[in-house]
């Protein structure tokens, strides 16, 4: 491989050879400007796993609240109940949202004191009844631990019981970035690093699969996200449970946070290491929400190999006003995928029954 930059050099013969990199190694690539020689490398490994394919689930997000007893500094999503904007779904508005064609459902929303824990189960039940086909990625590790303290039980508990009404996957959220300086300024009263870690670890020991996210470009170093992807690893390493990992770059919206988002330079090289260090996540997500279609198909180039999917109805990033559309049409990701050079391939929740898309069909 060539490289404009020689610190990259040594980076090549390892990543050739399969060898694992190591934290120091992470800090070479981010000091590094050459994009071009970091997207070779993180190519070469998602090439070697998955070829020219990439693939995508016709999906939809529920938030069936965006109320929250929470207040995280960056969240532009969240109101406090009685506020102007604040929404609760019924459960006939949620099942509404519900079509033949899906193959996932993502529930996410605010921590919502309004409810008992028997009323975000029931969610969850009421929709695998209505499509019992489709794979249920439902509530962060945030909601687990606050289900789990207003029950007064274990996080495994709460688990066990969300498993059994159907929830396949937990989503990736909530992990922020996990740093306790970041935490104490932009998320004082959520949950950190450990208990979100343990969340995870005792979801995967009861057979559960889950999704890790970093959520970058807002007050964080670039220590710190390399400590955060360190320890994505560490998890996996013991587990084997995590399907993918999505990096998210923050959406300023009113937050004051910082002034603009993420270039696509720090993008495409977030995506990249995290392709790089990441060596026992089988998927890295390229979110289309947050970086944007165009930047999206880029990404494939520098490691991703997963667009997520159609969505629908996205509120967290709009709330920010992120600027993507809602909502993709299957045939506009298929289109997304193919204009990038790669062979989509429509999957389910848990990446399984994959069927590659042939002409407008799959087959
Ligand atoms: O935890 C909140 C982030 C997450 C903003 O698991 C923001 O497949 C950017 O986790 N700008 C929720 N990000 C979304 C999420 C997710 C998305 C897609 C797929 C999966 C998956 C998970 O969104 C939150 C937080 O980290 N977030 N506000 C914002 N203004
Ligand atoms: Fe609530 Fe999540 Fe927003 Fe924090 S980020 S205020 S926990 S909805």
């Amino acid at each position: 491989m060539d490289f404009s930059d020689p610190a990259l050099r040594s980076l090549g013969n390892k990543v050739e050879s399969g060898t694992r990199l190591s934290l120091d190694d992470g800090r070479r690539l981010f000091a590094s400007d050459d994009l071009l020689g970091i997207g070779r490398l993180a190519d070469h490994v998602r090439r070697k796993r998955h070829r020219d394919r990439t693939t995508f689930v016709v999906n939809r997000q529920i938030n069936p609240t965006n109320i929250c007893s929470l207040s995280c500094r960056f969240c532009c999503f969240s109101v406090k109940d009685g506020a102007p904007g604040a929404y609760v779904l019924g459960i006939r508005d949620i099942l509404s949202r519900l079509s033949p064609d899906l193959r996932e459902v993502h529930i996410v929303g605010g921590l919502y004191e309004g409810w008992d824990f028997e009323d975000y189960l029931n969610i969850v039940r009421e929709v695998h009844r209505a499509a019992p086909a489709v794979s249920i990625k439902a509530y962060t590790a945030v909601e687990i631990d606050f289900f789990a303290r207003r029950e007064k039980t274990t996080a495994g508990e709460i688990l066990r019981r969300l498993k059994e009404a159907g929830v396949v996957c937990l989503p990736g959220g909530g992990a922020e970035v996990f740093s306790e300086r970041v935490r104490k300024i932009l998320f004082p009263r959520k949950i950190g690093r450990d208990r979100w870690l343990d969340i995870h670890r005792t979801a995967h020991r009861m057979g559960l699969r889950s999704n890790a996210t970093l959520l970058y470009g807002h007050i964080e170093t670039v220590e710190e996200r390399l400590d955060h992807l360190m320890k994505l690893r560490s998890l996996q390493d013991d587990t084997g449970g995590f399907l993918s990992f999505i990096p998210l770059p923050f959406q300023p919206g009113d937050s004051g946070l910082v002034d603009r988002p993420a270039s696509a330079m720090d993008d495409l090289k977030t995506v990249a290491v995290s392709r790089l260090l990441l060596d026992n996540f089988d998927h890295i997500k390229s979110y289309w929400v947050a970086v944007g279609e165009d930047l999206c198909s880029v990404a494939l180039h520098f490691g991703a190999d997963d667009v997520d999917g159609t969505i629908r109805e996205e509120r967290v990033m709009h709330a920010a006003r992120a600027r993507t559309p809602e909502g993709l049409t299957r045939d506009r990701i298929v289109r997304l995928v193919r204009e990038a050079g790669f062979v989509p391939v429509e999957r389910d929740g848990l990446y399984r029954n994959r069927r590659e898309v042939r002409g407008g069909r799959s087959a």
